[in-house]
């Protein structure tokens, strides 16, 4: 809680940990004037804190207390990397305690919360812990700054118990003049970049001890993930009558879309930096962040990355070669692009997109003249709210499908399951028409205090408006002619029936903008079987719940094995966002449900008590990746040849249905 805040030490303790004048109380005491404490006899809890010899933490508090902390930035890795190792190393969960209470009024906020947040999901000892929502803690990563004013003032004036939500306006961040601002529901959504910044957290690229990076099929998840951020994107840019979106590959083209956040930070207390619209990216020289990098050397590591994909291998630094083959290549080739410390040869294919990042989020300030910090597309947390991220993202999928293209599109044995027929597809939304999707606005509270330095202490509520759908059912209708019991993997993806011109689509082309919905295993009975599948059950979302997890409606009651489930699995897409906006007229969208065999899909493994219900883009914690197929399968290759167009393409386990996606634009 309180992340600029120090600690409180009962007496004599704050001696040993030696920390001085950092708390206001304490300045003030010596001489002789009473000042309010912030803690005093409100605490419900003490908490002793062994007295241990402390780790070397020079490094660590290098990056000083108010900078901002970014993963992108090799240095700011390095000391993360760091800290994470000396949580990850100590003994005892209490001796973690006794280093965690000294770091945190130590270390730089950001960081800090960042590397016990990975020890936290890492260490076996402390698995079971709740961590907090990232929103919570660092609510100024995610909203109107305006807001903050308003929270302090309702806190000062108001007791606990009457406050009222402070309501963020629906779209504060552009105006109608500019077309992108259409999207700012998707780009500026909770859920949406808690997501993104969970993932990238349960995914790290760099760390000290290689196992925490070296996750099951990591790169190609990298890809995949991000591919279908991408795609959504692509139809909610259709549903706002905006064509696809258009990728960044010249890196020396002025970047057309500005974006102004509207973000403090409350740990550096500065403005996020703008970057405004034609900006042009530069050679980076910012001796601070000790980076030193142009624009020329991203240039050079994409040409030998494309000249690694059109070869089919890379080369290693012992100057091997390492295929990239139909089922390994794609992994290498994330961690490659990435870049991870798995990639094969960093210093040959180099950091692109993590670069990409960084030279995007400096190109207001690339040699620190001016000693500014980086934008949004700096951070984890915040990089989906800038309209770039999709078209630097648009970019490195457009090479991650360099390399898919080139791979044997699957065959009529690899797609088909013999025996079994999907003859009917439907779906039902509550209290709608079958196979008509309903969207509409909601408004959904999220409590800030714990983010926030203020008394009179107590909840305080930011009132937010986000997308929301009419839940709905799946009927899936599978014949099973075989004459015996089997299992098959059921595969849902949804997308648009035709391009943004309003013409039929060409396989190689919707393919691309086909999303996810569910994956799930069912048991098929000899003869016809009815599957029901309902949309919160998706495999790709979490709960609506967890994503805004201090509402506590159904929150599971402290210590139950039901609450383990809901603190672990923070990675997941979010449930209000399943599916697109869709337009007021509605728009025209085909279903597409395929049953695989699952005797080719099946990972052996026990995934009881693991975390398994996003699985599709976050994989399972401690697991391997749940599907042996290629991530996307059936839609990260090409059609065979003389399928040219969806409907062609498929095999009797498959069939697609018309899917009207309808706006309605009130709150509901
Ligand atoms: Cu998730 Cu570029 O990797 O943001």
């Amino acid at each position: 809680d309180r992340p600029n805040e120090p600690i409180f030490m009962e007496k004599g303790k704050a001696a040993v940990f030696d920390v001085p004048d950092k708390f206001l109380t304490d300045r003030y005491r010596p001489i002789g004037n009473e000042v309010q404490s912030r803690f005093g006899e409100k605490a419900e809890q003490r908490i002793p804190v062994r007295d241990i010899s402390i780790p070397d933490l020079r490094l660590p508090m290098s990056l000083p207390r108010d900078a901002q902390f970014s993963l992108f930035i090799p240095a700011h890795r390095r000391i993360a990397g760091r800290l994470i190792d000396i949580f990850m190393g100590v003994r005892s969960v209490d001796d973690l305690q006794s280093v965690a209470v000294y770091a945190r009024d130590r270390v730089n906020p950001y960081l800090f919360n960042y590397a016990l947040s990975v020890a936290l999901l890492h260490r076996p000892d402390t698995k079971g812990l709740d961590l907090p929502s990232f929103a919570q803690n660092f609510p100024d990563k995610f909203v109107d700054s305006q807001v903050f004013r308003q929270v302090r003032e309702e806190a000062t004036v108001v007791p606990e118990g009457s406050r009222m939500p402070i309501t963020i306006p629906r779209d504060y961040t552009a105006s109608d003049l500019e077309p992108e601002h259409r999207l700012w529901y998707f780009r500026e959504d909770l859920g949406i970049n808690l997501h993104h910044w969970h993932w990238h957290l349960v995914y790290p690229f760099e760390a000290g001890d290689r196992a925490i990076v070296n996750k099951d099929r990591r790169g190609e998840l990298f890809y995949y993930m991000h591919q279908q951020v991408v795609a959504r994107y692509n139809l909610e840019r259709f549903s706002n009558n905006l064509a696809r979106v258009v990728r960044f590959n010249n890196l020396r083209e002025p970047i057309a879309e500005g974006y102004f956040p509207k973000m403090d930070s409350l740990v550096s207390s500065r403005a996020w930096p703008p970057r405004v619209e034609g900006t042009i990216l530069r050679d980076l020289n910012r001796e601070l962040d000790q980076i030193n990098v142009d624009v020329s050397d991203m240039e050079r590591w994409r040409d030998r990355i494309f000249e690694a994909i059109s070869q089919g291998f890379a080369t290693d630094e012992s100057g091997n070669r390492v295929p990239l083959d139909d089922v390994r290549g794609i992994d290498i080739l994330g961690n490659i692009m990435e870049s991870s410390i798995l990639s094969p040869n960093r210093s040959l294919y180099g950091d692109f997109h993590n670069l990409g990042h960084v030279f995007i989020s400096y190109s207001h300030d690339p040699d620190h003249r001016h000693l500014e910090s980086f934008g949004v597309m700096g951070d984890s947390a915040t990089a989906m709210r800038d309209p770039v991220f999709y078209r630097w993202h648009a970019y490195i999928d457009d090479i991650f499908q360099e390399h898919k293209t080139r791979l044997t599109p699957y065959t009529l044995p690899e797609l088909n399951y013999d025996g079994i027929s999907v003859t009917g597809v439907q779906v039902s939304p509550e209290g709608g028409r079958p196979n008509v999707l309903q969207t509409f606005w909601q408004q959904s509270d999220v409590d800030l205090s714990r983010g926030m330095d203020f008394v009179p202490r107590g909840n305080v509520f930011a009132r937010f408006t986000h997308l929301q759908h009419a839940p709905f059912t799946y009927t899936i209708n599978v014949n099973n002619d075989s004459g015996a019991q089997r299992f098959g993997t059921v595969r849902i993806f949804l997308g648009p029936k035709t391009d943004e011109r309003g013409r039929g689509m060409l396989f190689k082309d919707q393919r691309l903008l086909m999303i996810e919905l569910d994956k799930f295993i069912v048991s098929l009975n000899p003869g016809q079987n009815t599957i029901r599948r309902r949309s919160t059950e998706s495999s790709v979302t979490i709960p609506f719940e967890r994503t805004f997890r201090n509402l506590d409606v159904n929150r599971p009651a402290a210590g139950s094995a039901e609450e383990l489930e809901f603190n672990f699995c923070g990675c997941g897409w979010p449930n209000h966002m399943l599916i697109p906006k869709g337009l007021p007229e509605g728009m025209n969208c085909e279903l597409f449900v395929m049953v695989s065999d699952y005797d080719q899909d099946r990972i052996e493994q026990q995934l009881v008590g693991s975390c398994s219900d996003a699985a599709s883009y976050c994989g399972v914690r401690d697991r391997l990746y749940p599907d042996r197929r290629a991530v996307g399968y059936p839609f990260d290759r090409l059609s065979r040849a003389g399928a040219d167009r969806l409907v062609n393409f498929l095999t009797p386990n498959m069939s697609i249905v018309d899917v009207v996606v309808r706006h309605d634009n009130r709150v509901v």
